[in-house]
């Protein structure tokens, strides 16, 4: 019988990766999706056909328990936050309840269906934002947290809860702490996808400069289906253990709207425009991965370089663009 997984968060930018390789690695997927009316629920539908929906809120004990019944997975991936982090400033409370206690839930109603016999193993999606303002570089799976917003916050919170009920009940729950990654189905409110949409429409003559914040801010970031593989991978090990997720190299967002201009042929220096508000209240400077634990126990390797994803970014946005697409309607789903 195929393994069946279930995914919260199928909506979004991982979800949907995940979702692939998994339906491509023989797996039965279910996703989580919620409201009533969700328009992101009838885009993946139609992109996803094969994944099948549960209904269920991560703000919902009961739906979680129902979901977990109904599906009866082998392994939950918990992927659904809210996790746009500028967003976790103006709505501190909602990113808590989410993305803190929403891992709660979910570990309760994999504990309450696992006394009544099933056996589940647990992802949950662990955030680099945690490392915060950093007391080490590169960051591995014992540098210690200084989260800067209250998503990092929230994720912190998550993560230590994954480990205590791993401690506490004997769980197969692991965390990835996983860097930036991004592709063309990130959303348009995150850097990468801002920056290669700005360039896209300035190309096309559909805008004429780019409003953008803190451009000395480094991230290691990464390309999303690469990052999905070691999700299940940590999920296939022998023992349940945290594993961080991320290139090893790091930019600057100076370098990235660099590399995205010269991608269409452009002097991003005539275009980008410095925008206060954009600034952060508690900004992470600096983030770089140490993932050699993940590549010496796990074989995981990303396999796509920085410059290489800002210009596929840059590619698909043109494409979007050029046929029509609206990107707040469509993403740039292949
Ligand atoms: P994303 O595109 O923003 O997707 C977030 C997902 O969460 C959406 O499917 C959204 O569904 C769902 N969600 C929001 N509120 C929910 C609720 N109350 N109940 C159930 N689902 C809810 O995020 P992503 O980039 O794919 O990231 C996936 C996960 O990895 C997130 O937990 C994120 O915090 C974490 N993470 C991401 C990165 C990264 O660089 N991408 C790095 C480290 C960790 P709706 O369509 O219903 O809104
Ligand atoms: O910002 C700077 C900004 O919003 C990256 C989430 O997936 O990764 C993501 O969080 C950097 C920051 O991602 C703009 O100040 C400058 O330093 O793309 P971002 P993030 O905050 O790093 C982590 C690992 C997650 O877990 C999160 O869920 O870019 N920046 N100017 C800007 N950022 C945005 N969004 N917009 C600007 O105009």
């Amino acid at each position: 019988m195929a393994r069946r997984a279930l995914i919260t968060g199928i909506t979004g930018q991982d979800g949907s990766y995940l979702a692939e390789h998994l339906l491509a690695s023989g797996y039965e997927v279910w996703g989580l999706a919620r409201g009533q009316a969700n328009p992101r629920v009838s885009r993946m539908r139609k992109l996803l056909a094969d994944v099948q929906v549960v209904r269920g809120d991560l703000l919902d004990q009961g739906s979680l328990i129902s979901a977990v019944e109904k599906v009866q997975p082998d392994e939950v991936y918990n992927l659904g936050a809210i996790s746009f982090v500028p967003m976790s400033w103006e709505q501190a409370e909602l990113t808590a309840e989410v993305t803190g206690m929403g891992v709660l839930r979910m570990l309760e109603a994999i504990r309450v269906c696992s006394s009544r016999g099933a056996s589940i193993r647990f992802y949950q999606a662990s955030s680099s934002e945690m490392f915060g303002q950093v007391s080490e570089t590169p960051q591995n799976e014992r540098t210690s947290f200084h989260p800067r917003s209250p998503y990092g916050v929230a994720k912190a919170y998550g993560h230590f809860l994954t480990q205590n009920y791993r401690e506490s009940y004997g769980m197969f729950a692991v965390s990835g702490i996983l860097f930036n990654h991004e592709s063309p189905r990130r959303g348009a409110e995150f850097v990468t996808r801002k920056v290669s949409l700005g360039v896209a429409r300035i190309k096309l003559g559909l805008a004429s400069e780019l409003k953008l914040g803190n451009l000395e801010a480094r991230r290691d970031w990464g390309f999303a289906g690469d990052y999905v593989r070691a999700m299940h991978l940590m999920l296939q090990a022998d023992t349940p253990e945290d594993y961080v997720i991320g290139t090893g190299r790091t930019h600057s967002v100076r370098e990235l709207v660099e590399a995205a201009f010269v991608a269409a042929g452009l002097d991003w220096e005539q275009y980008v425009v410095g925008d206060q508000s954009l600034h952060r209240p508690a900004e992470v400077d600096l983030l770089c991965a140490d993932p050699k634990k993940a590549r010496t126990q796990l074989g995981w390797e990303p396999t796509v370089a920085f410059e290489e994803l800002v210009a596929m970014m840059v590619e698909s946005d043109l494409r979007l663009l050029t046929d029509g697409g609206d990107p707040d309607q469509d993403s740039s789903w292949p």
